[in-house]
């Protein structure tokens, strides 16, 4: 069976290839389909987000599309950066950037107060339209300076603090058994069998 994954994000779409790799599934991104159309992400939610990214995708598309929709969200700064997380310092979707913003706005701030948590929304959808979007969260804080280099984005960053570590120090085997894409992922990989049996039997 096919999926595409409407992304152009090469590190989230590894993470999704990782942790879907039990699925046996054909995976493909947008990246292979220079021709499909552009979304512009407006949604207030994440799962509005990735619903768009799903539906929109698969309505070209013959084939079950995955729209995935994630973020940072920072208890201190009332939920920023949210749905703006890729951009949160301009358009360049500069990752080091967004870091340096977050530790600009939390300067001073003790750990207790820097509070954050990832989520992840995943839709799916075929040609005939929305399938099932679900979420995953995953709870941390933001430490006072990017340490490692794994993953992506504001890994650096996401303390997780039953080990004392960054993602970016802890790395991909860690974090793909508590992340919040791993979560929204096991929700959805239920979604996708049933919609595998579904075809099989049709
Ligand atoms: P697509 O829209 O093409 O999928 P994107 O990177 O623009 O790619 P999003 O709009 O969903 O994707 O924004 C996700 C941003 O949230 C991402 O660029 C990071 O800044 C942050 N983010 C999400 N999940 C993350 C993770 O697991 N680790 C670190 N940062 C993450």
């Amino acid at each position: 069976m096919r999926l595409i994954v409407a992304t152009k994000n090469k590190k989230k779409l590894q993470e999704i290839k990782d942790i879907l790799k039990g699925l046996k599934l054909q995976i493909s991104s947008l990246a292979d389909y220079p021709r499909a159309p552009r979304i512009v992400e407006n949604g207030k939610t994440f799962k509005e987000n990735a619903a768009k990214k799903a539906v929109k995708t698969a309505a070209v598309m013959n084939a079950l599309v995955l729209g995935e929709d994630s973020g940072l969200s920072i208890d201190a700064l009332g939920g920023a950066p949210g749905v703006y997380s890729a951009r949160f310092s301009g358009k360049a979707k500069s990752d080091l950037q967004n870091n340096l913003k977050v530790l600009r706005l939390l300067e001073g701030k003790p750990l207790p107060k820097r509070k954050a948590h990832y989520v992840c929304a995943v839709a799916l959808a075929d040609k005939d339209g929305l399938i099932g979007v679900v979420e995953g969260k995953c709870y941390g804080r933001i430490a006072f300076a990017q340490k490692g280099s794994h993953g992506f984005g504001y890994d650096p960053l996401f303390l997780i603090p039953g080990y004392g570590k960054t993602f970016g120090q802890l790395g991909e085997a860690i974090k793909h058994k508590m992340s919040h894409r791993f979560r929204a992922l096991s929700k959805a990989q239920k979604i996708i069998q049933k919609y595998i049996e579904k075809q099989r039997a049709s």
